[in-house]
């Protein structure tokens, strides 16, 4: 590795003076993240501090939105350029006068190292505090991992590198992370705190604290206990688990030995797979929100009042995302009844959440006040937005939108939460296409943070904008889908299904394929999600008509978890077990079929289902249904819990060679008589050597 020295033109470090106190500003827009020139800079100021008898104290701040968000990620995997962070940190620590960082927005990882190499932090009570590199796939690698444990203690400092999760002023306080948490004027009371500590000696290092460590010293089984509670949730991932060991690095050592193995951990991460993923999926997820073909400046339309129609589950956790987010709802039920019970499950759910210590009863009660339960559909006119959220039939939903179109003021959003059914189609029965959107929320709505915007053939740029506005406001993450049959998500999921199905067929059972997926890292693989979701949804309801092993199933009742019977057998506590009832009616099929069974291996199960994924994503970005291959991958993500640290279905084809899918695929077809048709742009892609992202 060569390193470079890079000379900045524009200086994002500023100094000025208050009486004896210096000020060093950073002003780097958008989120003040830590690049070379920012970390140029305040080694310089620090050195200027240092250098300059006039000056008894200083004070780091940032202009804009926020505190430093963290190093600079778009330098990652690009040569370093001097200084590095740890020495920037390790410089404003060593500096001889009191150091103070004034922290407002976000203090993100290298952003919160660089606060812990100050002497003292001042925040206002509104900020929050983090390290959220374990999102990235990687480890606080500017001492972080040293740090952190010996001023907030070990347990909350494991709690804080592994979860990636911001702390609050007022946690960061109770835990000595904040000095003190102060109102109105920042800089000022900065400044002023400055004042008050300039002739401190010795100033108080971070790095030479140990008294916090000395309880996980004498107990240094906590990181196994640690390990243990939250097997489940680290499970695949890397980053966690070199996280706990820079700590237990950080109680075992001297900090001089703890941040040599810190940084050694952090190398490790950065040239991993999981890293490169996780980093890529950071700005997929950034990048969904942009929407192709669209005026910069398009204003969106005020969206003040929500309408839903339908109070049944989806119906419902739509809702609730409005009401969490301080935005009124209309909801509107055929009967009082089916309102009663949607309303009802509603004030359940955020009660649960309540009693988990993640809501107060106040915000309970202001959320519910915000809905509005009506029978009458003329209720709704007033709405700027409506989401009709009711059976999955087009009959229905023509109607639903016929009488919307006579009741709806003019300007008003009408959405369709449908995951299958063609927009355009239902848009064709209003006077006000232009108005329509599909907004495809993943179930429970009130949970999954994917949001699929389904722009139509005539849907207004406005409306697009305000669609994916309001999923920021909601805290979703939207993705701009075309209309086809199933949009990005569904229209993947189906590929996968034929073939796990097959594969049943040729001898693999419903626990292998399950197995293998969720050891790939879903949270559950396709019959699992079949038995939860209801075996019985899309069936045709003739029990006499059966094609499939799945008719056969629903035939029987066997519709999933509900019925505890699906795929699996359930027991009252809905435990699976392998069914032999099942076992005999896959047997049965592949006699009537003339398949011969055999022994099918993991690697099979892996190339068959999701190769003709990735086939289906190709297709789906060729035919212009995806903006980009990073929004697929955005969607398998935040709606059917792909492993973020393989990146998302297009990230990993990349990363398994499009060469080896097409091999794979055509295998696949000659071999077992798979009948898909291939992407184009795969093979093209595949022939030229090039890869779906980058
Ligand atoms: C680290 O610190 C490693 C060290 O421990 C060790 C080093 C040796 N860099 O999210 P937004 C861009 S790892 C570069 O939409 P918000 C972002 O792409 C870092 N760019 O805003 C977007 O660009 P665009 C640990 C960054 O208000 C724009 O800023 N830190 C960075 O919703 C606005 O972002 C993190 O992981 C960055 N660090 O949320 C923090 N951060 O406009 C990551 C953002 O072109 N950042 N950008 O699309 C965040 O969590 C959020 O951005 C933040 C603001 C909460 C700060």
């Amino acid at each position: 590795m060569t390193d470079v020295i890079d000379t900045p033109t524009i200086n994002p470090i500023s100094t000025s003076r208050h009486g004896d106190v210096m000020i060093v500003t950073s002003n780097n827009p958008p989120v003040n993240a830590l690049g070379a020139a920012v970390r140029k800079g305040l080694v310089a100021a620090i050195e200027e501090a240092d250098g300059d008898e006039g000056v008894q104290a200083v004070v780091i701040r940032c202009e804009g939105q926020t505190f430093f968000a963290g190093a600079d990620i778009t330098e990652f995997g690009k040569p370093p350029v001097m200084p590095w962070l740890p020495t920037v940190v390790d410089t404003i620590e060593n500096c001889s006068k009191p150091v103070v960082a004034a922290i407002h927005g976000t203090a993100l990882g290298g952003g919160l190292e660089v606060a812990l190499g100050c002497h003292y932090r001042v925040a206002v009570k509104e900020a929050k505090l983090g390290v959220p590199e374990v999102k990235l796939g990687l480890l606080p690698g500017a001492g972080g991992t040293q740090r952190l444990p010996r001023v907030a203690g070990v347990q909350k400092a494991l709690e804080m590198v592994t979860s990636g999760a911001m702390v609050s002023a007022r946690d960061a306080c109770d835990v000595g992370l904040i000095d003190r948490i102060v109102e109105g004027d920042l800089l000022q009371h900065a400044v002023a705190y400055a004042e008050e500590v300039r002739d401190v000696r010795p100033l108080p290092k971070s790095s030479e604290r140990d008294e916090k460590l000395a309880d996980a010293r004498a107990n240094p089984a906590i990181f196994d206990e640690f390990r243990k509670t939250n097997a489940r949730k680290f499970r695949g991932f890397e980053a966690p688990e070199a996280n706990i060991k820079a700590v237990e690095a950080a109680v075992a050592k001297p900090y001089a030995e703890g941040v040599i193995d810190e940084r050694n951990l952090f190398m490790g991460l950065m040239s991993g797979v999981q890293s490169r993923a996780q980093q890529y999926f950071f700005f997929a997820e950034r990048k969904a929100a942009k929407i192709e073909g669209i005026p910069d400046d398009t204003k969106p339309r005020a969206i003040n009042k929500v309408g839903v129609i339908g109070a049944g589950t989806m119906g419902g956790g739509i809702s609730m995302n409005f009401l969490s987010a301080g935005i009124p709802v209309t909801v509107f039920e055929l009967n009082q009844e089916a309102l009663d019970r949607g309303t009802g499950v509603m004030r359940r759910n955020y009660e649960a959440t309540a009693s988990k210590g993640r809501m107060t009863g106040e915000q309970v009660e202001r959320a519910m006040d915000l809905l509005t339960p009506t029978l009458e559909f003329d209720a709704l006119a007033g709405c700027d937005l409506i989401i009709e959220a009711v059976f999955e039939q087009m009959e229905v939903k023509k109607e639903i939108f016929t009488r919307l179109d006579k009741v709806m003021k003019p300007g008003a959003i009408l959405a369709s939460n449908t995951s299958y059914l063609n927009i355009d189609e239902i848009a064709a029965v209003t006077s006000r296409p232009q108005d329509v959107v599909g907004l495809h929320f993943f179930s429970p709505a009130n949970i999954m943070k994917l949001l699929e915007v389904v722009r139509g053939a005539k849907t207004a740029p406005d409306v697009l904008v305000t669609a994916m506005q309001l999923a920021k406001k909601i805290k979703k993450v939207a993705v701009v889908a075309g209309v086809c049959h199933g949009f990005i998500g569904n229209r993947m999921l189906m590929p996968r299904q034929v073939e796990a199905t097959k594969l049943l067929l040729e001898g693999a059972t419903p626990e292998q394929i399950d197995r293998v997926h969720v050891e790939f890292g879903m949270p559950m693989g396709p019959f699992q999600m079949a038995d939860l979701a209801g075996v019985d949804i899309g069936w045709h309801r003739d029990p006499t008509r059966i094609e499939n092993i799945r008719d056969a199933l629903a035939a029987e009742g066997r519709w999933g978890q509900k019925k505890q019977a699906g795929f699996y057998d359930y027991d009252d506590k809905r435990r699976p077990s392998p069914s032999p009832r099942v076992q005999e009616i896959i047997d049965d099929f592949a006699a009537k079929q003339g398949v011969t069974r055999r022994d099918i291996s993991d690697e099979e199960i892996i190339q068959r289902t999701l190769y003709t994924m990735v086939n289906e994503g190709a297709k789906i970005l060729e035919e212009g249904m995806a903006q980009r291959a990073s929004d697929i991958d955005v969607v398998w993500v935040y709606g059917y819990g792909w492993p973020v640290y393989r990146g998302g279905p297009m990230f990993w084809a990349d990363t398994e060679g499009l060469q080896k899918i097409v091999d794979g695929l055509r295998a696949q077809r000659d071999q077992m008589g798979s009948d898909f048709s291939f992407s184009q742009l795969l093979l093209d892609k595949a022939e030229k050597g090039e890869k779906f992202t980058r």
